[in-house]
């Protein structure tokens, strides 16, 4: 009974810490724990440990809208989340864990001149690279979508939209767990309810960790806090010029199967899916303000209730079931800062907005690929952190307009 218990855990706890680790990855969340798990499954690094302040995925990891897709506006981000789709797409039978992942389709409705060219300019840049995504007009979006109002009734009529068939929603909480099952199998140790207080140096290079259960000896040190990252990667002495902000959503009480697509609009700030539950969640852009408080607000129910029953006014009488505030951090050209800093062995993975759950097995497979090798793999190389320093932005407010 005691080893069935113990088998079918999701982790093990581990204990006391050890006095030295290879690899120290702060940030038990989706992208600490697939960092660790690629670490130990591509390259035979088991000597890691992930440090979680609280539990695992209690941070951004726990707190999105489970969306996946890869048709972003900028080569660079499309290549990098085309590669994401693809590993999660693989991903529940490599862990061999079912992340529910439902690949049903994506929509970014379009309800004005502009927004169609960019919608045409991101189907272009998706389609040279492979990435299955077009521009669809209303009898289309009709055939993919009859539920959605496209009469003229609405403040902002659709005329058109980005369909992306490949996006899709998965079981967040079942990424989490599924990659802390598979580290913890591999090897990794996982340690929740420990705070990382301090970050040694010597010279240019990371040494130690301190946390509230002691000092921990490392090679090399992993930031992957999201909401965080300033905090953490400020205790290396690396500053990140990022913003902290709230994004909030909420989901109603769940009914039938009634939407199978993913519905967003840019323009009037909102996104909805119907979970496997059959909740649809609902959520719109970050709030202004830089907050580390997770409170919601009335008026974050009242503006995105009212924009999405002009889109489905089907809805009215579905009630909130309960709604979320998560964290996220945010860089000033809308793209993640991926890799090396300035501190010797001391990586980051941060500035990730409202995408980094998407990102998850992509940041794992290539920081992964980081640590073991000590080369920056070319995918992430224009996510540096660098630069800003060498004025070489990857603007990708097109393809984030919903959300920042
Ligand atoms: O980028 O798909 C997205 C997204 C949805 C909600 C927040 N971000």
């Amino acid at each position: 009974m005691k080893d069935l218990f113990r088998v079918n855990r999701m982790w093990r706890p581990r204990g006391d810490l050890k006095r030295r680790y290879d690899v120290v990855i702060v940030g038990g969340g989706s992208h600490g724990l697939a960092t660790a798990y690629y670490l130990a499954k591509n390259h035979g690094v088991q000597n890691v440990a992930v440090l979680e302040q609280s539990y695992i995925g209690s941070g951004a990891s726990g707190r999105n809208t489970t969306i996946i897709r890869s048709n972003y506006r900028t080569p660079e981000g499309a290549l990098f989340y085309g590669k994401s789709v693809e590993l999660y797409e693989r991903l529940s039978a490599d862990l061999d864990f079912n992340l529910m992942f439902s690949q049903h389709g994506h929509l970014t409705l379009a309800h004005s001149d502009r927004a169609m060219n960019t919608m045409q300019e991101r189907a272009e840049v998706n389609q040279l690279l492979g990435i299955d995504s077009r521009v669809v007009l209303p009898a289309e979006i009709a055939r993919l979508c009859p539920q959605l109002d496209l009469s003229d009734g609405p403040t902002w009529p659709i005329m058109g939209a980005l369909y992306h068939r490949p996006g899709g929603i998965i079981r967040h909480d079942a990424v989490v767990w599924g990659l802390a099952r598979g580290a913890d199998r591999a090897g990794v140790e996982i340690h929740p309810n420990t705070t990382v207080t301090g970050i040694e140096t010597a010279g240019d290079r990371v040494t130690a960790v301190e946390t509230n259960r002691g000092r921990v000896e490392a090679d090399v040190v992993v930031s992957a806090t999201a909401g965080w990252s300033t905090l953490v990667c400020g205790l290396a002495g690396v500053r990140l010029p990022i913003t902290t902000h709230i994004l909030q959503a909420f989901v109603t009480e769940p009914v039938k199967p009634f939407l199978d697509v993913i519905i967003v609009s840019a323009q009037m700030h909102v996104y909805v899916s119907q979970t496997d539950r059959g909740e649809f969640l609902i959520g719109a852009e970050i709030e202004p303000y830089t907050t580390y408080k997770s409170v919601g607000t009335l008026t974050f129910l009242e503006y995105s209730a009212r924009h999405v029953l002009e889109l489905f006014p089907q809805l009215e009488r579905l009630k909130v079931l309960r709604t979320w505030t998560g964290l996220c951090d945010l860089s000033p050209d809308y793209s993640p800062i991926l890799g090396p800093t300035e501190v010797e062995n001391f990586h980051v993975s941060a500035g990730w907005g409202t995408y980094g759950f998407k990102a998850a097995p992509i940041v794992g497979t290539t920081l992964a690929e980081l640590v073991a090798t000590g080369r920056t793999p070319d995918l992430i190389a224009p996510f540096a952190l660098e630069r800003f320093h060498t004025d070489t932005l990857v603007s990708e407010l097109a393809a984030a307009a919903v959300s920042h």
